[in-house]
C-alpha cells in the first residue's frame, strides 16, 4: 500500500501569510519542494526531529523555517556553512543541515563552503543546483550551462566572457576531508527515490559523527527556465545531467566517528598559554558581579588589546566565561583600535559588545566613538592624561585617572594600559586585583620589565584608593 502523508518533520500548516496554508510558497513544479520532502522524510525515519537545526539560505528557500518543524536559523547569503560551523562547535548533539542554492553556495558563498568542507565539519549540506538565480528572477549562476539564456546572459552563457559551469561535487571531491559526496537528480520518480538514499546517508553520517557530507541536487526551476513543470524535468535529464553527471563521488563507509565539540580549556592549557606552569592561587569572588561587557579603546600602541587579554585571562583563571575580540583600525600604530571583552557566569553566545556596560577610553576619539553606546548606569573610565574633554553623559558613572602620567612617572609610558586595567579591576571587582598581580607577570614576555609593570599597578592602586569613585 502506498501511503501519502505529510512528514512529521513538517508543520501541519504553513502560516507564512497568516493564513492556514497547506502549500508552500514555491512555484508549481519547483524542485525545492521535492528536496524539502525528502529531507523531512529522512528526519522522520531517523527520528532526529528534535535534534535538527535547519539553516535556510538567502534564495527561494529562505522560508525553510515556515515548513520544517525543527530548530531553524536563516543565514546571510552564502554564510550557512559558517553558521553551521558555529552551531557544530557549540552543540555536540545537534543535527545541522545547511541547505543552499547555487547562487548562495557556488557564487557568493564559494569560499565558505570550501573551507567548511576542508575542515571536515560534521554537517550535512544539501546543495540545490537549478542552474540559475531563482529568487531574483533568473540571472546567471555559476552553474548556468554554456549557451543557457538567462536574464544576464540573454544570448546564452559564453565561456570566454561568462566563465564555465562549476561542478561543485567535483570541486568538493578535490578536498580530502569530506566523507560523502554525491550528485543526485530530481528528473524522474525513480531518480527522486534514489536521491532519498543519498539524503539519508548524508544525514546518517552526521548522526554517526563521521564528518562532512555533501549532496548536490539537480533541481528544476520551471519559472526561470521558462518551461512547464514536465518539460523542466526532461531538461534536467537532457541538458543538466550530461554536464553535471549523477554520481556517487565518495562514500567513506569506514570513516571513524569523532567528537567535534571544542572542550573548554583546562587550567593546564590556560597556564601554558600564559607561558608558565606556575600554579595560580584563585581568590574567591567577594561579591556576585554583574556580567561585564567591556569596550577598551585607544590608539594603536596604547596596549588596549593586551589590556583586554589581561582582563580576559584573569576572568578565565577565575573560572568565569570570557571572550576577547580585537578590532583594529586601518593602521596598526597610530590608528584607532578597540577590544571587546565579555565576562559572564554563563556561556557566552557572541563576543560582540554593542552596548558596553564598561567603557575604558584611552584617548579622545575612543570617547567620541563609544560614549553614546554605553548602557545607562554603566561605567566610563577615562584616561585623563590624554582625554581632555569631560564625559557628556549624565546617566553613567565616570571615573577619571591619569593612566599615562602614572605609567610615565614609573618610567614606562607604555604601561598606561596596566594602570587603567588595575583601576578597572579595583572599581568593579569583576576580577580580583590579586589575580591580576599573578597573571600580569605571566603575560609579559620581557622578564626585565615585569617589576616596573607591577610598580605601575601599585601606583594605580594607590591612586584609586586616594580618589574613590563618586557614587
Ligand atoms: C548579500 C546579498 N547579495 C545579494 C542578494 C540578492 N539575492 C537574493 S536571492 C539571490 C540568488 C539566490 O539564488 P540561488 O542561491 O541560486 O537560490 P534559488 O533562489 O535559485 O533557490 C540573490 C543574488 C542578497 N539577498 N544578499
Ligand atoms: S523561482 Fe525557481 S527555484 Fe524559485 S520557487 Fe520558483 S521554480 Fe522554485
Amino acid at each position: 500500500m502506498i501511503k501519502y502523508s505529510k512528514p512529521g518533520a513538517f508543520y501541519d500548516l504553513f502560516t507564512r501569510k497568516g493564513t492556514e496554508q497547506q502549500n508552500t510558497h514555491y512555484c508549481p513544479g519547483c524542485g525545492h519542494g521535492n528536496a524539502h520532502k525528502l529531507i523531512a522524510e529522512v528526519i522522520d525515519e531517523l527520528d532526529i526531529q528534535n535534534r535538527v537545526i535547519f539553516i535556510s539560505p538567502v534564495g527561494c528557500s529562505v522560508f525553510g523555517y515556515y515548513y520544517f518543524d525543527t530548530g531553524n536559523i536563516q543565514a546571510a547569503h552564502g554564510r550557512a556553512p559558517a553558521v553551521a560551523t558555529g552551531l557544530r562547535r557549540a552543540l555536540d548533539d545537534a543535527i545541522i543541515i545547511s541547505y543552499q542554492g547555487d547562487g548562495d553556495l557556488a557564487g557568493i558563498g564559494l569560499g565558505g563552503i570550501i573551507h567548511a568542507a576542508n575542515r571536515g565539519e560534521n554537517i550535512t549540506v544539501f546543495f540545490i543546483n537549478n542552474a540559475i538565480y531563482g529568487m531574483t528572477g533568473g540571472q546567471m549562476a555559476p552553474t548556468t550551462l554554456l549557451g543557457q539564456k538567462t536574464l544576464t546572459t540573454p544570448f546564452g552563457r559564453e565561456a570566454g566572457k561568462d566563465g564555465s559551469p562549476i561542478g561543485m561535487a567535483e570541486l568538493m571531491n578535490a578536498l580530502s576531508p569530506p566523507v560523502f559526496i554525491e550528485r543526485v537528480s530530481l528528473a524522474t520518480a525513480p531518480k527522486i527515490l534514489k536521491a532519498k538514499k543519498a539524503f539519508k546517508t548524508a544525514l546518517v553520517n552526521q548522526v554517526e559523527k563521521k564528518g562532512f557530507s555533501f549532496v548536490e541536487v539537480l533541481s528544476p526551476c520551471p519559472v526561470n527556465w521558462k518551461m512547464n513543470a514536465v518539460d523542466s524535468r526532461k531538461w534536467i535529464e537532457d541538458q543538466l545531467e550530461p554536464v553535471f553527471p549523477v554520481n556517487n563521488f565518495r562514500n567513506r563507509e569506514d570513516a571513524e566517528s569523532q567528537s567535534f565539540i571544542q572542550q573548554p580549556m583546562d587550567d593546564e592549557r590556560v597556564l601554558a598559554l600564559l607561558h608558565s606552569k606556575k600554579e595560580i592561587e584563585l581568590p574567591k569572588h567577594a561579591k556576585k558581579v554583574e556580567d561585564q561587557f567591556i569596550k577598551i579603546a585607544g590608539f594603536g600602541g596604547q596596549g588596549v588589546m593586551s589590556a583586554g587579554i589581561l582582563i580576559a585571562n584573569c576572568a578565565n583563571v577565575e573560572g568565569r566565561h570570557t571572550t576577547w575580540l580585537p578590532s583594529y583600525g586601518p593602521e596598526m600604530r597610530g590608528g584607532t583600535a578597540n577590544a571587546s571583552v565579555i565576562i559572564s557566569g554563563r556561556r557566552i553566545g557572541t563576543p560582540l559588545v554593542d552596548e558596553p556596560n564598561v567603557l575604558i577610553a584611552m584617548n579622545t576619539p575612543s570617547l567620541d566613538t563609544f560614549e553614546e553606546q554605553v548602557k545607562p548606569g554603566g561605567l566610563i573610565i577615562v584616561n585623563t592624561s590624554i582625554v581632555k574633554r569631560a564625559v557628556k553623559r549624565k546617566d553613567v558613572q565616570v571615573y577619571t585617572i591619569p593612566a599615562t602620567d602614572l605609567a610615565k612617572k614609573e618610567g614606562v609610558l607604555a604601561a598606561a594600559n596596566v594602570a587603567i586595567t588595575a583601576a578597572y579591576t579595583l572599581l568593579t571587582g569583576a576580577v580580583q586585583i590579586a589575580t591580576l598581580k599573578q597573571v600580569l607577570p605571566l603575560s609579559i614576555k620581557r622578564k626585565d620589565i615585569i617589576d616596573i609593570n607591577l610598580k605601575v599597578m601599585a601606583a594605580a592602586e594607590r591612586y584609586v584608593r586616594d580618589h574613590p569613585i563618586q557614587a
